[in-house]
């Protein structure tokens, strides 16, 4: 950087500004602003990049753009965005900038043609480019590959999955029924695990991995998707503006005459799960994205009721039935699905008063007599073991000397509205366990040799409230972050060092500590609270504490009183904690963790379920050794940890006024310490026995002869490649960004200018 040369220096919300250097001081710089001439500012040295000479020029590999920052990327990502370039490679890396519209011919079949079989790099960057990449290694290696898709929520992962897997299928798939199935699976699992939040009217409230399996002949045989555990508070509770799962309300709009009748359904607004989170929609003042899209509605600046004007129940229930058709389900089996849903909704309206005797007990509200018949004949059970169940409570005495009696302990209002709520939670996360089970039966395979999976898990989220869901969904994200720390940043560090490259170091922040204060044994946040759980009184506000107080001056947690880290509500310290997250710091309320990590339903309510005259219901219940358990331990209020679960589960190894949100989600995800890496990298690599083995068919003779790294240092010689462009190291080639893409396009090129360098290989070879 020197006088007279333009630079980015920081902005406070489009993140950068170009300006000119006028001073330069011990450590800051004085800027004369482009758009300001004649004012001045003091930006710090280290915050002010240089510019590229053309700032409306744009690159579809950003790095090949002559100055490598994140302001550069920034500008870069921005440019392109504006004349729809949704797609921008960093090397080997693909951002996605969500567009928040249908960019027309982006995905169409002429399109996914265009990109079979083509090297990254030849063509604009595409998930169509990284799909076709993943298959290629996958042919080429012999081995399974992973795509991971990161990002915060409403970013675009779950489409941009979508536009993978369809690309894959339809590519080289061979079989288009299960091609179509593998596609079409989507709508059915996302009526059941999606939902609208504040951030995403159609936000994924559980991850899964998709994977789609090849035969040896590398042709789609079939498919598998493993699902991560799903948002189960949703089920009886939303946010405002917020909504349940799409099914229940998708159900209610769509559903023909003679089944409402049938399901006792109606307006979503007599239910109790239903009608009291989503109040107004377009209140949201904190959400861009969402008035972006709601600013598209017709109906913007209406105030809805329960319906959200931007969601369409109706035709999303015809899209999803006939979905359900293409992947195989019957009639009964659809219905079946929504027997149970139509169930929970009614078990939901179940209400409970004091009963107003000596006991302290409580019995049903008198007006919800039927919603209990409802109840009891969609799920099956006998309307008096339902009602007694929600009411009551098994427990094992040893009174009166009469060792192991069973005794039935009267349950108070709020512990009947818990059981109640805690059976729901239950019965949709089994039914929706059952649906990601029959997806899977719908595209099986006898024998696969590879896959390739698609990792798609909710993004990384902070709320005005956050809770234990956002607790676990950002440590999620943190494990995630971690992996691509010491996938791409560290291992790729280990190789250049390993093959003796000589490249300078590249600093990044570890996350390690982070995921330590909530994994590690005994001390981290999961076990306290496994810990509480296991208390016999256990209770939000001892947790809470005990979390500080083993965790005193740890960097990464601290007390919400007083801490400007993020904007929370007035909270004491043993009501909550704040983390600082890599991608920003969160404050957690911790009430109802204790609650919410337990999985464990009381034995009455178990033993109901199980038992059920409907044989749809007690197969949802089958294989649970949880209710083994609980018949053992009669009495006994079992634990099933939660957020241990999620611990298992984890163990894989526009417009610019946005700019600077934009700007913070390039340097949470890691982008940035990719770039310092790049500048000085060497992205793109092969081996050299690759290498020989994929050209030496074009070659002489007098070359092939030599061994693989011998007969790659002549070629590059013989092609006169620039020397900058690539290294040699021990085992392989390294090439600058781009550069790889050029050397095989210069191989594979048409035969009579490869005639041409085979005789200037053998000229060279003289
Ligand atoms: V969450 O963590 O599950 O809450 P995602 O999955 O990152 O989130 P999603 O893929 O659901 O976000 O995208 C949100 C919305 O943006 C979609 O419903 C689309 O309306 C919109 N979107 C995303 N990507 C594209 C795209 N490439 N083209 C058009 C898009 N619209
Ligand atoms: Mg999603």
């Amino acid at each position: 950087m020197e006088d007279g040369k333009p630079v980015w220096a920081p902005h406070p919300t489009d993140g950068f500004q170009l300006g000119m250097i006028v001073d330069i001081g011990a450590d800051a710089l004085t800027i004369e602003p482009l758009s300001q001439r004649g004012k001045t500012f003091l930006a710090p040295i280290n915050q002010v990049f240089p510019a590229e000479d053309d700032v409306n020029k744009h690159v579809e590999d950003n790095c090949s753009l002559m100055y490598l920052n994140e302001a550069t990327l920034l500008n870069n990502i921005c440019v392109r965005y504006s004349k729809d370039l949704i797609y921008t490679s960093v090397a080997n890396i693909l951002i996605a900038v969500n567009p928040y519209f249908d960019i027309p011919k982006l995905y169409s079949p002429e399109t996914i043609k265009s990109y079979q079989g083509r090297s990254l790099g030849t063509l604009p960057p595409h998930v169509y480019a990284i799909a076709d990449k993943a298959y290629r290694d996958m042919r080429v290696l012999k081995m399974s590959q992973s795509i991971i898709v990161s990002g915060e929520s409403g970013a675009g992962k779950t489409e941009n999955t979508k536009f993978v897997l369809r690309y894959l299928t339809t590519s080289y798939g061979t079989c288009q029924d299960i091609d179509e199935r593998i596609v079409e699976a989507n709508p059915l699992l996302e009526a059941f695990g999606n939902a609208k939040t504040v951030r995403n009217n159609n936000s994924s409230r559980f991850g899964k991995f998709v994977e789609i399996h090849f035969n040896e002949k590398n042709a789609v045989v079939g498919g598998f998707v493993s699902h991560y555990l799903l948002e189960k508070s949703r089920i009886c509770m939303q946010s405002t503006e917020e909504r349940n799962y799409h099914i229940f309300y998708r159900l209610c709009a769509g559903a023909s005459e003679d089944i409402r009748n049938m399901l006792h359904l109606n307006s979503p607004d007599n239910f109790r799960y239903l009608n009291r989170g989503c109040t107004r929609y377009f209140a949201n003042k904190d959400s861009d994205k969402q008035i972006m899209q709601n600013r598209k509605s017709p109906e913007h600046g209406k105030v809805g009721a329960l319906k959200d004007p931007l969601l369409d129940d109706l035709g999303d229930f015809n899209r999803m039935v006939v979905a359900m058709k293409k992947i195989g389900l019957d009639d009964t089996e659809k219905l079946n699905l929504f027997r149970v849903v139509s169930g929970v909704l009614h078990l939901g309206n179940i209400d409970f008063e004091e009963a107003g005797s000596s006991s302290g007990g409580c019995i049903l509200k008198n007006q919800t007599s039927q919603t209990l018949e409802y109840c009891a004949e969609l799920l099956g059970l006998d309307q008096d073991d339902l009602r007694v169940s929600l009411t009551t409570r098994v427990m094992l005495t040893t009174a009166g000397g009469a060792k192991g009696t069973v005794i039935k302990v009267p349950l108070k209002v709020e512990q009947a509205n818990n059981a109640r709520d805690a059976l729901a939670k239950t019965i949709y996360s089994r039914l929706f366990d059952h649906v990601v089970k029959r997806v899977n039966q719908c595209f099986p395979f006898d024998t696969s040799s590879n896959f390739i999976g698609v990792l798609d898990i909710a993004g990384f989220e902070y709320f005005e409230h956050n809770s234990f869901e956002q607790f676990c969904i950002n440590y999620c994200n943190e494990k995630l972050q971690q992996f691509f720390n010491e996938r791409i940043l560290k291992e790729e560090q280990e190789l250049y060092q390993k093959e003796g490259l000589g490249v300078n170091e590249v600093h990044y922040v570890d996350n390690q500590d982070c995921i330590d204060l909530v994994e590690a044994k005994l001390v981290g946040i999961l076990d306290i609270l496994d810990e509480e759980n296991r208390l016999p009184q256990p209770s939000d506000q001892h947790f809470a504490e005990a979390v500080h107080s083993k965790h005193k001056d740890h960097f990464r947690l601290t007390v919400p009183r007083k801490s400007k880290l993020t904007i929370h509500r007035n909270l004491r310290d043993d009501e909550g904690f704040i983390i600082r997250h890599f991608a920003g710091a969160v404050c957690y309320e911790t009430t109802q963790f204790v609650e919410k990590n337990n999985d464990a339903l009381h034995m009455s309510l178990e033993s109901l379920v199980c038992e059920s005259k409907d044989k749809f219901v007690r197969d949802l219940f089958e294989n649970n050794s949880n209710s083994k358990d609980s018949k053992q331990k009669a009495g006994k209020l079992s634990f099933i940890s939660v957020g241990n679960k999620f611990k298992v589960n984890l163990s894989f190894s526009n417009t610019f006024c946005q700019r600077a949100q934009i700007l913070s989600q390039l340097q949470c995800s890691g982008m940035v310490s990719v770039l310092d890496l790049m500048q000085g990298g060497f992205p793109s690599r092969a081996p050299f026995h690759e290498l020989y083995n994929m050209y030496k068919q074009y070659m002489p003779n007098k070359l092939t002869r030599l061994d693989p790294r011998l007969f790659c240092k002549a070629l590059f010689k013989a092609l006169g490649l620039n020397k900058n462009d690539y290294k040699f190291g021990l085992t392989r080639v390294f090439f600058r960004p781009g550069k790889f893409a050029e050397f095989d396009q210069i191989m594979k090129s048409d035969p009579e200018h490869l005639a041409e360098l085979v005789k200037r290989v053998n000229k060279w070879l003289v």
